[in-house]
């Protein structure tokens, strides 16, 4: 892999909602009116604004996204998607590949150059950490290639083990 792509990739452990990125993404559910895990931590952060705007957008598709402003978050938008479950979703790596590039879409159609990613559908929705990795640095890593003024994607992991699964997978590609 180019290494001046790599250098644009950074693995954090932490807590997404801290980021000091352009735009934080949310593993939201259909409704897009908020839930546990990382949606949750992601509008009490925000306040209760980020709901009010969440409302107005009338859900959004597995494997889509659409955006917010962060409202009481140091990143200035929040990029909500909806990940597979995967005991359910056929189409599961497809969809999930979805979620990182529609963010993407949407990060570019809005003059965003920083983004900060949970690992979308590993908790609640169950995909398996080590698979879900491979899908989300390859997509973000084809679209750094294709998008050479785009400045980081972090990647925001919430355990120390996710977080070697991320550090390890990147160290040998
Ligand atoms: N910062 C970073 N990562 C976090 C944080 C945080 N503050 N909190 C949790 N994680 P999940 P899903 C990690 O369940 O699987 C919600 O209820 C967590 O450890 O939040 O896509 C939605 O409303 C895990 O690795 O999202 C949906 O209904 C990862 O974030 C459903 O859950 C994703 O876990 C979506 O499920």
């Amino acid at each position: 892999m180019d290494s001046q792509i790599l250098e644009k990739v950074e693995v954090i452990q932490g807590d997404i909602t801290e980021l000091d990125v352009d735009a934080i993404v949310n593993a939201a559910n259909t409704s897009l009116l908020g839930g546990g895990g990382v949606d949750g931590a992601i509008h009490r952060a925000a306040g209760p604004e980020l709901l009010a705007e969440c409302r107005t957008l009338g859900g959004c598709p597995t494997g889509e996204a659409r955006i917010t402003k962060g409202y009481n978050l140091r990143a200035g938008h929040v990029i909500h998607t909806v990940g597979p479950v995967y005991s359910r979703a056929k189409d599961k790596s497809d969809l999930l590949a979805s979620c990182y590039r529609d963010s993407f879409t949407l990060a570019v159609e809005n003059n965003i150059k920083s983004i900060a990613f949970p690992a979308i559908s590993c908790g609640v929705y169950g995909y398996p950490i080590e698979e879900a990795c491979g899908i989300a640095v390859d997509t973000s890593c084809r679209f750094l290639k294709e998008n050479s003024g785009f400045e980081k994607v972090v990647f925001v992991l919430f355990s120390p083990e996710d977080s070697r699964v991320y550090t390890d997978y990147i160290n040998n590609i």
